[in-house]
């Protein structure tokens, strides 16, 4: 609170002066996890082994807090208090994964685990019982360890195989799950697995593997896409998207020319690298002229990055019914003179720095700085550059030590909501949803249970996993009721057995 008037001051702007705008009729908002960070039950009932479990039972102290999601929040079989959390945060839907090594084994479709099956069709069923829709990701980040042990994402054969697993989802969930997105965030997956090995299944391999993994990667996205057109839109009646990350490159020095291309230039190489082939069937021009001329300086007898085939491209063209768009920060960019990176490697073939602001409001993670215009200005590059799609943020959130009491938390949402309602009033944004990262806390990754997100404080030490609302979760209720940020909303605290909900 504080901080939003220090802001306001300092611009010389009065509330009075800020348009009181209203979400539109229609608009959605939710609330995210991912499988691997909130279920546990890692071995249960037949689940199969993924890459993280592998990953991580091998290296524990890869981890910050040497953990895991062995347990994470438990969520296997607390399901039912989650979508109660749910039920009285007031969220329109609730976007979780599927864990594919919970429903194939062994990733291949020739083996169905029906207790997993049964799982996900309780926890739908409990959601719709609760006047919640079900928002499913098919792929966030946890491959089956078989299919990683016949090579992994850079294998075009993966591509048969998410195929085949979207085609065991449809069957059996399609009756009730209305959209789906394929995968999640294919920077994270690609270039932390199989480039930088910062992320599960942890290889190195810079300046191809990247590339490799995303071409798959894209492939089961386009062939999931026009699977559910052909065989499942006529009856089951749904939405296919894709929940694509991207920050907000901001130019160094706005006025200066070359900053400029090189915001353009890093949008296009981390975010048009996706939704290029997606909008309009094979990767942004500039890409594919960079990647090439690098390759070929580096002694390659080729570019490193793969090509569509002319079929691919016309299969690829148009493969969503919205674009799902995680957000969290941004960071300023210009060109670097000699290179941005070792070659050969995605960062040198971008060829862009990028640095953040120290003015900039930090949060637990040293990557996320809380900068509420970027979003503004991503929305609308995304509005001039594919034609104006339906985007759904699918993940937008904050981090912090757990407390319950997370103003800094509830005033991110509130000035990056304000700034998507900008967006939609003052620019024509189609933005049609929004997604809070994350309903509770849970297992983020590298951090471990060091950095949380989550609207709901989870207990990691207590084998119950006990659940406790934050100030956040009051906050982002008010909006979703309201339907407009109200600056000066902060429920009581701490709450009252009266105000609890
Ligand atoms: C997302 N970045 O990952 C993931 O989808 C979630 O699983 C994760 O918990 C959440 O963000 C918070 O980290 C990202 O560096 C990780 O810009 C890093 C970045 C973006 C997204």
């Amino acid at each position: 609170m504080k901080a939003i008037l220090l802001v306001i001051c300092a611009s010389t702007i009065t509330l009075a002066d800020i348009p009181d705008y209203k979400f539109p009729d229609g608009f959605l908002f939710g609330a995210a996890t991912a499988s691997y960070q909130v279920e546990g039950g890692w071995n249960e009932d037949g689940k199969g082994e993924n890459i993280w479990d592998r990953g991580l039972h091998d290296h524990a102290d890869w981890v910050a807090d040497n953990s895991n999601g062995d347990i994470a929040c438990d969520s296997y079989h607390k399901y039912k208090e989650d979508v109660q959390l749910l039920k009285d945060l007031g969220v329109n839907y609730y976007r979780f994964s599927i864990s594919w090594s919970r429903v194939l084994p062994t990733g291949k479709a020739d083996q169905v685990n029906q207790a997993g099956i049964d799982y996900y069709n309780n926890l739908i069923d409990e959601l719709l019982a609760n006047g919640i829709e079900p928002y499913v990701t098919m792929f966030h980040w946890d491959l089956p360890q078989p299919l990683q042990d016949e090579g992994g994402w850079p294998e075009r054969k993966l591509a048969d195989y998410f195929v085949d697993y979207a085609r065991v989802l449809f069957k059996n969930f399609g009756d009730r799950v209305k959209y789906w997105m394929t995968v999640n965030e294919i920077t994270q997956i690609c270039e932390g697995g199989y480039s930088g090995g910062t992320f599960a299944p942890f290889i190195t391999n810079p300046g191809v593997g990247g590339y490799e993994c995303t071409h798959t990667v894209l492939l089961a996205h386009g062939r999931t896409y026009r699977l559910y057109e052909s065989d499942y839109k006529a009856e089951q009646n749904g939405q296919v998207g894709i929940a694509i990350d991207s920050s907000w490159h901001e130019p160094n020095n706005p006025d200066n020319e070359s900053d400029q291309q090189a915001s353009e230039v890093d949008m296009q190489m981390n975010y048009g690298w996706f939704v290029n082939p997606i909008v309009y069937g094979n990767y942004p021009d500039v890409m594919i002229e960079r990647v090439k001329a690098n390759s070929l300086a580096e002694g390659f007898p080729q570019s490193r990055l793969p090509e569509f085939t002319a079929d691919e491209q016309e299969m690829m063209k148009g493969t969503f019914d919205f674009l799902g768009l995680n957000h969290y920060t941004s960071d300023k960019v210009y060109f670097a003179d000699e290179g941005a990176g070792d070659h050969p490697s995605h960062w040198a073939d971008t060829g862009v720095i990028g640095v953040i602001d120290p003015s900039w409001p930090g949060s637990a993670s040293d990557w996320l700085k809380e900068v509420p215009w970027g979003i503004n200005r991503l929305l609308v590059w995304i509005k001039n550059h594919y034609d104006n799609p339906p985007v759904v943020i699918t993940e937008n959130g904050f981090s912090d030590y757990g407390q319950l009491d997370d103003y800094d938390r509830a005033d991110y949402y509130k000035r990056y909501l304000y700034e998507i309602l900008k967006a939609i009033n003052e620019e024509e944004c189609n933005v049609i949803g929004y997604t809070a990262w994350s309903l509770m806390d849970n297992f983020e990754w590298m951090a471990g249970y060091t950095q949380r997100f989550g609207m709901h404080y989870v207990d990691f030490d207590d084998p119950d996993r006990p659940r406790t609302r934050k100030l956040s979760s009051y906050v982002y209720n008010n909006i979703i009721t309201t339907r407009h940020v109200d600056w000066d909303y902060y429920p009581d605290w701490p709450p009252t057995q009266e105000n609890k909900n």
